[in-house]
């Protein structure tokens, strides 16, 4: 379905990120894909996942340094060519802000969260647009249901999915002209890297699990079928959306 196109991926940090599945699953219809790393830190990691799908490049990129953000699109086109699907897959907060009171999120917190898991949306769409002009692109972001309603200990993230939520919006908007969708799967929780060690998040998905009215979790495999979705041209009539992946979780009002 996503032969002969191509992808940038953002968020792979071992194998089970949620961009590594997306990774797998848009390889796995014909998609071309460059993987970025967050530092030498990160780079063995994603090289040994990413040799796996062959014909993968890979490029470094820190969001929160500008330099990087238009280099990875200068590598993208003289790689690639051009830029089919944008795979946003990041998130940062400090864990003292994930617990304990909203109220007492420090002004700092506030601006790394929005900085890293908001802002970097709008900055790669600026960068990677003028790669993805005329070609039916896609943008897709991940998000997660404490930007629309209050989840205990989510707090600073739940505020920068409200303004990445928001920004899927105002992004649609100005760039649905040039042909270029924007949108967003809202996944239920699962356990990655982000998410361990996170205090609550394993009575929140027992809770989730039997009350979801699919009765189960979600996995990363779900997130990526959405994901495929999106990239194809079966989506071709969506954009500003989110479309949640959680087993139906978001429908109860009990
Ligand atoms: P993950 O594997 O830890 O992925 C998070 C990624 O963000 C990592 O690759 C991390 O890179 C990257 N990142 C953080 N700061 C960055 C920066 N300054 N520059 C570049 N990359 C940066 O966890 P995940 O659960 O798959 O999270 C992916 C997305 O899904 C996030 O937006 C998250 O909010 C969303 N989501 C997750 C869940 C869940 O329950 N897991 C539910 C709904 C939505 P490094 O590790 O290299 O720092
Ligand atoms: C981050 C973290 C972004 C955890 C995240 C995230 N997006 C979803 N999760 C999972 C999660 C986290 C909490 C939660 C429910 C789900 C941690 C590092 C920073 C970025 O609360 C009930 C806290």
């Amino acid at each position: 379905m996503l032969q002969g196109k191509t992808g940038l991926v953002v968020g792979v940090a071992n194998k089970r990120s949620i961009a590594w599945a997306i990774a797998r699953a848009l390889h796995a219809q014909g998609m071309r894909l460059a993987l970025t790393y967050q530092g030498e830190r990160f780079e063995g990691e994603v090289r040994a996942l990413g040799d796996t799908l062959p014909g993968t490049t890979y490029l470094p990129l820190d969001v929160q340094d500008d330099a990087q953000v238009r280099g990875a699109a200068d590598t993208v086109r003289g790689v690639l060519g051009g830029l089919d699907c944008l795979v946003h897959s990041i998130a940062f907060a400090k864990r003292e802000e994930l617990g304990g009171r909203f109220l007492d999120t420090s002004r700092d917190g506030y601006r790394v969260a929005q900085e890293v898991s908001a802002y970097s949306l709008t900055a790669l769409a600026r960068a990677c647009s003028p790669l993805m002009e005329g070609r039916e692109a896609s943008i897709i972001t991940l998000t997660y249901l404490g930007g629309e309603r209050v989840v205990p200990n989510y707090n600073v993230m739940g505020v920068a999915k409200a303004a990445l939520d928001a920004s899927v919006r105002y992004l649609a908007a100005d760039l649905g002209p040039q042909g270029i969708r924007v949108n967003a799967i809202s996944a239920g929780p699962i356990r990655t890297l982000s998410a361990s060690g996170v205090s609550g998040l394993r009575d929140l998905m027992e809770v989730m699990g039997e009350r979801a009215p699919l009765r189960r979790n979600v996995d990363q495999e779900d997130v990526a079928g959405a994901a495929v979705f999106l990239a194809s041209p079966l989506s071709r009539g969506v954009t500003g959306e989110v479309i949640h992946v959680d087993a139906g979780y978001h429908v109860l009002g009990f």
